[in-house]
């Protein structure tokens, strides 16, 4: 079977909790719609189990892109020569950026890591796909963060900008193509409206899997072979990953 999860946002436990409930097998694929990282209390916990398995497809998202970016010039040894370079405005405006965002954690558990973990999973990060294209019972699904904005008859895929793909917000009302579905993550399905809370959302060609998990609400698995949901447990306030 293939599945998609995603906006895992550190919650491990429902990750765990919904690998267990589809039964993930060898056999299975799971693709991650990035925003793995961030808000959540366990963010390298997911990430390091995601390593961990072939048959896990990151795709990339903001907070990875954001992560990375920062995490990367951290790595960096400062020396006389370089440290503008490294250490700059613009470094300084994406670092603050992604603290107040949700990095936070992230970072406190990247800081507890010795350098080969550290390396590893930097190295991981590098490996996350910007989408891909799913071709199943006759079905078309583009996977991507947040958006491809358009129809990819009039520009292919291949022709965007990662940041069209993962910052951007697709519009829900709107059928972007006949010829596939777009599977998207990055806006929980309650902001689409109250009657999706919690759920995943499908309609007009969209299929919007972020339920939401990290703000009190359920991780949501789709399963392409079966147009089947699943979901974890709804996510508890006492566990203090609520962020609002
Ligand atoms: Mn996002």
């Amino acid at each position: 079977m293939i599945y998609a999860v995603s906006d895992i946002h550190g919650c491990y436990r429902q990750y765990k909790e919904v690998l267990e409930k589809i039964a993930f097998s060898d056999e299975d694929t799971l693709y991650v719609l990035g925003d793995v990282l961030d808000r959540g209390p366990e963010p390298l916990r997911v990430l390091e189990d995601m390593a961990g398995r072939y048959n896990v497809i990151p795709i990339i998202g903001n907070h990875e892109y954001m992560a990375l970016s920062v995490l990367k010039s951290l790595m960096e040894e400062i020396t006389e020569d370089n440290y503008n370079k490294v250490l700059n405005q613009e470094f300084m405006e994406k670092y603050s950026h992604w603290l107040s965002d949700g990095g936070q954690v992230t970072l406190d558990q990247f800081r507890t890591l010795d350098a080969d973990d550290r390396e590893f999973l930097l190295d991981y990060l590098e490996e996350f796909q910007l989408y891909e294209e799913l071709l199943l019972n006759g079905n078309r699904y583009v996977l991507v963060h947040a958006n491809i904005a358009g129809n990819i008859k009039d520009r292919p895929l291949d022709q965007y900008g990662i940041e069209d793909l993962i910052f951007t917000r697709a519009d829900y009302d709107k059928v972007y193509s006949d010829s596939y579905y777009l599977v998207t993550g990055h806006t929980p399905t309650f902001g689409i409206g109250e009657e999706y809370d919690g759920k995943i959302y499908r309609k007009n060609r969209h299929i919007v899997i972020d339920c939401g998990c990290v703000y009190g609400r359920t991780l949501g698995v789709y399963c392409f072979d079966t147009g089947e949901c699943i979901y974890s447990s709804k996510n508890v306030k006492e566990e203090g990953n609520i962020e609002k």
